[in-house]
């Protein structure tokens, strides 16, 4: 269903595997809020935190500057303590629920905050960026507030499960009703305060999460709107869940980030982000079987759950998941279960539940996509450009949709994701840019890989 204000991101021409950047790009300028993106106009008015870091990539390839602003407006609405809230709501937009009054918090900005995070996607951002548009002033602005996210996540998050960040709500994952929360989320409490979903007034039911699932949700966010002590939370909370996907995600940008402090000159910072990493990378490793992957694991019933879909895919990116466990993710993603026209399936095919159409059980997202290749590019460079093709012709076919099915053939959710547009444009970019930032004269020589900041 239309977001009005929504721009259609569609090519001209139908037969065209590309995207039209100048389209990608007028669907990045009607959710630009000035300093921030938010990731639909109607749908989700406000700025979400992994959603504005890959945004801040399609920002950084139109122009560098607002690709800074990007990231400096999402690290500035830091909680005390230093973790990224999930949302920093938009002043004076309503139409979202939650709203900010079910958290009652406020980032160091001054801006109503919700009081959970999301992956930490802003060190890998940062240096992505930094290395292909380089501004070492900004940059080295933005390695404090960065690095204090994956500071909090590991000390007050992970003080008892070595450094992995333990989760007190499914939205902290990002893959907000995928199924590996199904059972984890039958511990949450009844809310107590009446609610009204907004995201069904626009978007089919039968695309979003269940009324079951939300009222989990809404009791989850009043039992943590009355407990903010992020250790107390992750010690007796309803929802505890160790993600080896969020875990692999913190360990990336602890990792890139120290990359990019060495190249800045911070080597205090570069040797404390990089020990986060390691350690992080170190609890995955501890309790991952003899494929190199760890299973989520419910820390309230102590029972683990190892279902195959973007969290499966997602632990490429960990940094020291061995290179035959990223190769054989490559397979699965490419020609497996995994596999769509269109990129990665949010849940493995053939597996009982799948809902084709339903949000993080099954659609296929952007995202999910884009940071798998990332993931995959160490073992298996093909796949990864294998990836990134499907994930434009996704977008060239059907515009930059919030989800499509696994088959290619349906655009889901929300009409417009930032995200999914910023990411096309910053692989239509990705042609023309060198490691150093500049832009290569056609036919040189390519720089050798490795060799170099990451792409
Ligand atoms: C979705 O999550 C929000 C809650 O955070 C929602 O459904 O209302 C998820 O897809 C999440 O990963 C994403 O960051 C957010 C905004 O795009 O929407």
């Amino acid at each position: 269903m239309a977001d009005p204000g929504d721009v259609d991101a569609r090519p001209a021409r139908t037969s065209d595997p590309r995207p039209d950047a100048r389209a990608l790009a007028a669907v990045l300028a009607a959710s630009d809020q000035g300093a921030h993106t938010c990731p639909s106009p109607d749908t989700y008015p406000h700025q979400w935190a992994w959603d504005s870091c890959l945004t801040a990539l399609g920002w950084a390839t139109l122009d560098p500057a607002r690709g800074y602003a990007e990231i400096e407006s999402l690290l500035g609405a830091a909680l005390p303590g230093g973790m990224v809230p999930h949302i920093a709501y938009t002043p004076a937009r309503d139409g979202y629920m939650p709203g900010p009054e079910w958290w009652g918090r406020t980032g160091a900005d001054g801006r109503a905050v919700s009081g959970i995070t999301q992956p930490p996607l802003a060190g890998t951002c940062l240096a992505l960026i930094s290395a292909r548009h380089p501004d070492p002033a900004r940059a080295r602005r933005l390695l404090e507030p960065a690095a204090a996210w994956h500071r909090a996540l590991a000390r007050e998050r992970g003080a008892d499960t070595g450094g992995e960040p333990v989760l007190v709500h499914p939205w902290e994952s990002g893959r907000d009703d995928a199924p590996e929360w199904d059972a984890p989320l039958a511990a949450a409490p009844v809310p107590g305060r009446a609610y009204v979903r907004r995201d069904t007034d626009r978007i089919p039911g039968a695309e979003r999460p269940t009324d079951a699932d939300y009222r989990a949700y809404m009791g989850l966010v009043e039992w943590l709107g009355a407990h903010r002590d992020e250790p107390e939370r992750a010690r007796t909370g309803p929802f505890r869940v160790l993600d080896p996907a969020f875990s692999g995600i913190l360990a990336r940008s602890a990792h890139d980030l120290a990359g990019l402090a060495e190249r800045l000159g911070d080597r205090a910072l570069a040797a404390e982000q990089r020990a986060i990493a390691d350690r992080v990378d170190a609890a995955v490793a501890r309790r991952s079987g003899p494929g190199g992957l760890a299973p989520v694991l419910d820390l309230v019933t102590g029972r683990p759950a190892a279902l195959p879909g973007a969290g499966l895919a997602l632990q490429a990116l960990r940094p020291a998941v061995p290179m035959a466990a990223i190769r054989r993710i490559a397979r699965r993603c490419t020609t497996g279960d995994l596999a769509s026209p269109v990129g990665v399936r949010s849940l493995a095919a053939g597996v009982p539940g799948a809902e084709p159409r339903r949000y993080w059980r099954g659609p296929v997202w952007a995202p999910v996509t884009w940071l798998a290749a990332l993931g995959l590019e160490r073992a298996d460079p093909a796949a990864a450009a294998g990836l990134r093709a499907r994930l434009l012709a996704g977008v060239a076919r059907h515009g930059a949709y919030e989800y499509l099915s696994p088959d290619g053939e349906e655009r889901l959710g929300a009409r417009t994701l930032a995200w999914t547009a910023a990411l096309a444009l910053w692989e239509l970019g990705r042609a023309s840019a060198t490691p150093a930032g500049r832009t290569r004269r056609p036919g040189a020589p390519r720089p050798p890989r490795g060799a170099g900041p990451p792409r």
